[in-house]
């Protein structure tokens, strides 16, 4: 069950303006950063709100750790801005599965590695009326966002 927005993802060119930006702006601080180099992305996370599921809501900032990966593609056709959004569900398997039955297409056969040791997959945004749609499982979240 899909039971909180997890994280909206937002593409840019420079992330540390970015997240100068939005501390400036709004006080939203980093609560961690990494890179992923399977997505091929340098990301900050902003964490917004806790949720009543134990989880939270968060920003994520995306920055292209290379010219060939799905967010550089993206930023040179639409420029800077909101690239999709994440539900959070305690069961992203299920949930994908489920999702796949509704014939929705899934982009991965298995949940990959995200933000903070999550597990991630997405849906297809043609299936999804042109939204990038990811689904998240978090690592530990009562350790992590309790
Ligand atoms: N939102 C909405 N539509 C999108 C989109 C997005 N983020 N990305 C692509 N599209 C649309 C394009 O506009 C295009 O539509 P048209 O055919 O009408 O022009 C169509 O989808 C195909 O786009 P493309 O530019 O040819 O891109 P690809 O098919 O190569 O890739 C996708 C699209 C969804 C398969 C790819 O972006 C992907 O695998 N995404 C999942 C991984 C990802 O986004 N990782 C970065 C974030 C990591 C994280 O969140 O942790
Ligand atoms: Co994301």
């Amino acid at each position: 069950m899909l039971t909180r927005i997890d994280h909206i993802g937002i593409a840019c060119r420079d992330l540390d303006k970015t997240v100068e930006f939005y501390r400036a702006t709004y006080g939203f601080e980093v609560f961690h950063s990494e890179v992923n180099e399977e997505q091929g992305v340098r990301e900050a996370m902003l964490r917004i709100n806790g949720t009543d599921d134990g989880g939270a809501s968060y920003l994520q900032l995306l920055e292209p750790t290379r010219p060939d990966s799905t967010v550089a593609k993206w930023l040179e056709k639409n420029g800077e801005g909101v690239h999709h959004i994440a539900f959070g569900t305690a069961d992203v398997d299920g949930d994908a599965e489920a999702i796949r039955g509704k014939g929705v297409r899934v982009l991965y056969d298995q949940p990959r590695i995200g933000s903070m040791g999550s597990r991630i997959t997405f849906l297809h945004p043609k299936d999804c009326g042109g939204v990038l749609t990811e689904l998240v499982t978090s690592a530990q979240p009562t350790e992590r966002e309790g």
